[in-house]
């Protein structure tokens, strides 16, 4: 089995040291980092993830995987400086105003991370004029936000009126999630796409592209 394979396959299970090891091996036989991330994280993340959607994994096993995936992109970062790595998309995501939940967020952050998509997280608590500034400063594609509570629920549909009034860009989508939010709530509120759990977070930012 070739060393990306096993990468692929370390990863998947949540072996962090292994995958930390046979990553510096890996580069050490002059394999390009950009091929570590395509062809060994980001294909284990897809199998995490289709796990995940078929409820044969659940959270822990997604968080074990993410971890590894995090230890081996720590070690590939510092060699991909000046390198352009191929993105999907750029999404900047947050967990709205008055909101302090942040695991289902992160792990929407890691499994888009893990898809090849840019995140520029914002953390906890997003004021609608902090998400704008983030839009303005790094002009993503993609607004991604979370809401656990139905009290914060209303201010993903302020964040997306203070974004559409400020009129920074009309190709920017808007996906939204989080255990309260439905399919129904994000038609209502004008939101471009919804998801109900991180691996379908990664399918609807492909399927809006
Ligand atoms: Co809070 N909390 N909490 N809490 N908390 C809930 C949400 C609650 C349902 C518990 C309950 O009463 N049964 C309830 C909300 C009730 C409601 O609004 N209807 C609640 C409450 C009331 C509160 C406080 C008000 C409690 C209090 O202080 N009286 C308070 C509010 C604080 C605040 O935010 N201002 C509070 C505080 C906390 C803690 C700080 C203690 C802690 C948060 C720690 C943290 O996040 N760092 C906490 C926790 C842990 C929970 C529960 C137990 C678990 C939430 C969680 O992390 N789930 C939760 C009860 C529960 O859900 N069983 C509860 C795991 C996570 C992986 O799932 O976040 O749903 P989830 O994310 C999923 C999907 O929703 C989706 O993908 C994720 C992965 O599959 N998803 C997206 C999420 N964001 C997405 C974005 C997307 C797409 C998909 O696109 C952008």
């Amino acid at each position: 089995m070739s060393i990306i394979d096993q990468i692929r396959d370390k990863t998947a299970v949540g072996d962090m040291n292994t995958v930390a090891e046979l990553t510096n091996q890996a580069i050490a036989d002059g394999i390009a980092p950009d091929d570590i991330i395509q062809h060994g994280l980001i294909e284990a993340m897809t199998i995490v993830g289709d796990k995940f959607k078929k409820n044969e994994i659940y959270v822990p096993e997604m968080l074990i995987a993410a971890r590894a995936m995090k230890t081996a992109l720590g070690i590939l970062k510092p060699l991909m400086v000046g390198q352009e790595a191929k993105r999907l998309a750029k999404v900047v995501i947050g967990t709205v105003k008055g909101d302090l939940h942040d695991i289902g967020k992160n792990l929407v952050s890691i499994m888009m991370e893990g898809a090849g998509i840019e995140v520029m997280d914002l953390g906890v608590d997003v004021a609608p004029e902090k998400f704008l500034e983030a839009i303005k400063a790094h002009q993503p594609q993609f607004l991604a936000m979370s809401a656990l509570l139905t009290t914060t629920m209303p201010n993903l549909k302020t964040t997306i009126d203070v974004v559409a009034e400020a009129g920074v860009d009309q190709n920017l989508k808007v996906l939204i999630g989080g255990a309260p939010v439905t399919q129904k709530f994000a038609d209502e509120i004008g939101a471009d796409g919804y998801a109900d759990n991180a691996a379908t977070a990664v399918d609807a930012i492909k399927a809006l592209l």
